[in-house]
């Protein structure tokens, strides 16, 4: 179904304020990663304004549906998307990366907050989450499993392990986004270590394997609505974005990867993002 004007508005909406979210946490801590996170708001908005069934409500359910952040180093987005949906109280992003804060560096797995696995060892957030999505299908569940990627993480020898075993058990009721910036921690991927076109990688895998640009809203949910509707691949959408999106200094630039703006940078990234 195509998303009305309103739904278009409404994700747009929390797409920006995880994006001034993130600028904030990542600043406050002096630490952290804004880059990805930034890239990735649009897809992380449309996602869960649209298609994940968790709530605050249904967090002991077995059978509602999973998330895993599989590029862990990307969390500030996660824990301003759960603060949104009311999951996770707003003020505890004020505790990012703080000692004894619930919401570290990297996802520290805490059901009662809606993270459901620790991540950040770059490779392992694929295996995990086809474990969930063929447990549910073992149970029979209507659980979906969504879970992040990277084309930084497509470099990891696991990642392709797990795209097998996908595959091979007919995981349809998984889906991974791959954050496909073209940028990782040291540089430019053709430079650093070309992973080349993820999406005939997955194709070859025997994926439903789609490209998206994605900061287009209404490309991303018929994305995710076309793989709701697979019945029998699993679904990779390889999401064609801008590293630090939103934030004109840092679009683009690989030195953003994991460093904090100063006050004067969050100042100016802060007013870029409240227009
Ligand atoms: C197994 C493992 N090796 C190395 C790292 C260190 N590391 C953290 S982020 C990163 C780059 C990942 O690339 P990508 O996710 O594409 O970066 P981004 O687009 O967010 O800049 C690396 C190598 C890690 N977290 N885990």
């Amino acid at each position: 179904m195509t998303l009305t004007p309103k739904k278009q508005q409404e994700i747009e909406a929390v797409a920006r304020q995880i994006r001034v979210d993130i600028v904030e946490m990542v600043h406050a801590a002096a630490c952290g990663h804004p880059g990805g996170p930034l890239g990735m708001a649009d897809f992380m908005a449309t996602l869960w304004v649209e298609h994940m069934g968790i709530e605050p409500g249904n967090l002991h359910d077995p059978k509602r549906d999973r998330f895993v952040l599989g590029n862990g180093h990307t969390c500030a987005g996660l824990y301003a998307v759960l603060a949104h949906k009311g999951i996770i109280p707003r003020e505890m992003l004020k505790s990012f990366r703080k000692l004894g804060s619930p919401l570290q560096g990297h996802p520290h797995k805490n059901p009662e907050l809606g993270i459901d696995m620790s991540t950040g060892s770059l490779g392992t957030g694929l295996s995990t989450a086809q474990g969930m999505a063929l447990a549910a299908k073992i149970n029979g569940w209507p659980t979906r499993v969504y879970v992040t990627s990277s084309d930084g993480e497509s470099e990891e020898g696991q990642i392709w392990e797990a795209a097998t075993s996908a595959a091979h058990y007919g995981l349809a009721n998984l889906t991974v986004l791959v954050d496909f910036n073209n940028i990782q921690i040291d540089g430019v991927m053709r430079e650093v270590m070309d992973v080349r076109d993820l999406r005939e990688k997955y194709a070859a895998f025997g994926w439903h394997a789609i490209d998206v640009d994605g900061h287009d809203i209404a490309a991303i949910d018929a994305a995710l609505c076309a793989a709701r509707e697979e019945t029998a691949r699993p679904s990779a959408l390889i999401c064609h974005t801008t590293i630090g999106k939103g934030v004109s200094f840092m679009e683009g630039k690989a030195s953003w990867h994991g460093v904090a703006p100063n006050d004067a940078e969050a100042q100016e990234a802060l007013a870029e993002l409240s227009v």
